[in-house]
């Protein structure tokens, strides 16, 4: 059974989404496709596309990101299953720790709520010193306050945009 929240309990939520393989601008639009049906969510909105050098081992190609926001009304761990199978339908395979990827989706944020548990960290751990989070995260949402952590516009002045641009 799907665990859900109060039915009219609409949760509003950020994703990261990121590829560097097998067409990475494909696999990002037709995650936010993928995204934006999946069941118990709705009114999703998306930054640009952005491209970047990776972070981590060197070597991989670029990176393609974006951010999508959504509500829904499936609790944390329902959601990440959800986005899990749409990483495993876009035939998600982990090789190398921080390695190259077709498909990563990362929950961001989930309202306000700060969940620490064996599968989930939210706020998402590195969301203040990625680049290719925040700026996307700041196109849509500029105004966002990140729970326990200091606001958007903060951590966008101390995070280099680096080799960030927007496609
Ligand atoms: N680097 C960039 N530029 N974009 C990513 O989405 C990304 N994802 C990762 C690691 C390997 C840390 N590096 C990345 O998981």
């Amino acid at each position: 059974m799907v665990e859900t929240a109060d039915s009219d309990d609409w949760i509003r939520c950020f994703i990261g989404l990121g590829s560097n393989l097998e067409h990475p601008v494909t696999q990002v639009a037709s995650a936010l496709l993928e995204l934006e049906r999946l069941p118990q969510c709705r009114n999703l909105i998306h930054s640009s596309l952005y491209r970047s050098d990776p972070v981590g081992p060197p070597g991989q190609p670029d990176y393609i990101n974006a951010v999508a926001c959504l509500e829904t009304t499936l609790q944390p761990l329902a959601l990440l299953d959800a986005m899990q199978a749409l990483e495993q339908q876009h035939q998600r395979v982990r090789i190398q720790h921080w390695g190259p990827r077709t498909l990563d989706l990362d929950l961001l944020l989930y309202g306000d709520q700060q969940i620490s548990n064996e599968r989930l960290t939210v706020p998402h751990p590195y969301i203040q010193e990625r680049s290719f989070v925040l700026y996307p995260l700041a196109e849509i949402a500029p105004q966002l306050s990140i729970p326990n952590q200091k606001s958007l516009a903060e951590c966008l002045k101390n995070c280099e945009k680096g080799t960030l641009e927007r496609i």
